[in-house]
């Protein structure tokens, strides 16, 4: 008898995936299922923000030199605790956290994964009501099963990893995630507390019309993102535009709408800050790899952001992410010069 399951959720599709590879262990649907039920609590936090003394600042600063909302602290926690009390991590990297930190326990000793984290990123936004989100990155450990997780383990290139996906607390609640069989969107469903498959083989379309940069660093721009920047604003239907502008300073929110619907999103390096602002380990990789995954491409106006090897958890990079046809314009102009 064949079950007419219409609406997936979550946990039903991860099963769906493991009975395809019956030498799999489970560990990591495992573990995308614990985020889930992180990203489950979270929300029901971001959703009254506004209603209960959780907004605001913490009154601490992050390793980022950033103040550090309340929810921000809440959400790292809470990702924090599923992973060390699920079956399949060794460990965690964390936007909001100094250093990675080794679980360091039987279970956790002996399984797969390490995880990079970003638990609230664009929470500057919280106050004001803007989406923000999750971005999440899994590699299998390099370092020997049995033993506590190393920092090896952390600073592997993105091109490692296993999976990636990213939480975006909108209008709805979303999960994504890719492994290198696909991407696939949940929507969380109120009414029964879970994510339900509802974007299939997500895909970027390999043209857009969307740019997404600060336009208030324009100055700060190398001369070639300036006159791509320039190229954006002049296009015209003869020449596949015209394009419109959407920056909304939350990259989860910019990027996912960019996935969707084709797009590009560009956070340079400035004369401020040459190497970029945005981290290479938990927003640049996970996204980079969903991207690609998707068909589209990420850089570092040079390297495939995949490709660059990491040298410490926090550093950043100038990034450059969406529709692979976009991307490959982008280059015609950031190569000028070269
Ligand atoms: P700016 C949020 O702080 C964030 O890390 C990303 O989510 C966002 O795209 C970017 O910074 C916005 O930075 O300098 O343009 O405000």
């Amino acid at each position: 008898m064949t079950v007419n399951r219409k609406i997936l959720t979550l946990d039903e599709f991860t099963l769906q995936q493991l009975r395809q590879f019956p030498s799999a262990t489970g560990e990591l649907s495992s573990l995308l299922r614990d985020i889930a039920l992180a990203a489950k609590r979270i929300n029901v936090e971001v959703n009254k923000a506004g209603l209960v003394d959780i907004l605001g600042d913490a009154g601490t600063i992050n390793v980022q030199g950033e103040d550090v909302k309340k929810l921000d602290i809440y959400a790292n926690n809470q990702f924090m605790g599923v992973l060390q009390h699920g079956i399949s991590c060794a460990g965690i990297g964390s936007e909001e956290l100094d250093d990675f930190v080794v679980f360091d326990d039987e279970v956790s000793n002996n399984s797969k994964y390490v995880v990079q984290f970003d638990p609230l990123d664009g929470s500057g936004n919280i106050d004001v009501n803007i989406s923000i989100g999750t971005i999440f990155s899994v590699y299998r450990r390099i370092s020997p099963l049995g033993t506590p997780c190393v920092k090896e383990d952390f600073l592997q290139a993105g091109n490692r990893q296993v999976a990636a996906g990213y939480i975006i607390y909108g209008s709805s609640t979303m999960y994504v995630y890719a492994t290198k069989r696909g991407v696939n969107g949940f929507t969380l469903d109120p009414a029964i507390g879970e994510f339900c498959l509802s974007h299939p083989d997500i895909k970027c379309p390999p043209d857009g019309k969307v740019y997404s940069v600060n336009h208030g660093n324009f100055f700060q721009y190398h001369e070639n993102i300036r006159e791509y920047i320039n190229v954006c604003q002049k296009k015209t239907k003869e020449t596949g535009g015209p394009y419109t502008q959407r920056y909304i300073g939350s990259m989860v929110a910019d990027v996912h709408r960019n996935l969707m619907k084709g797009g590009i999103f560009m956070y340079p390096g400035t004369t401020d800050k040459p190497g970029g602002k945005l981290r290479l380990l938990y927003e640049c990789n996970p996204f980079a790899f969903i991207v690609e995954v998707a068909g589209g491409r990420a850089t570092d106006g040079t390297r495939r952001i995949l490709d660059i090897p990491p040298t410490h958890l926090h550093e950043r990079t100038p990034f450059f992410i969406g529709s692979k046809n976009m991307m490959d314009e982008l280059d015609t102009y950031l190569e000028k010069g070269k």
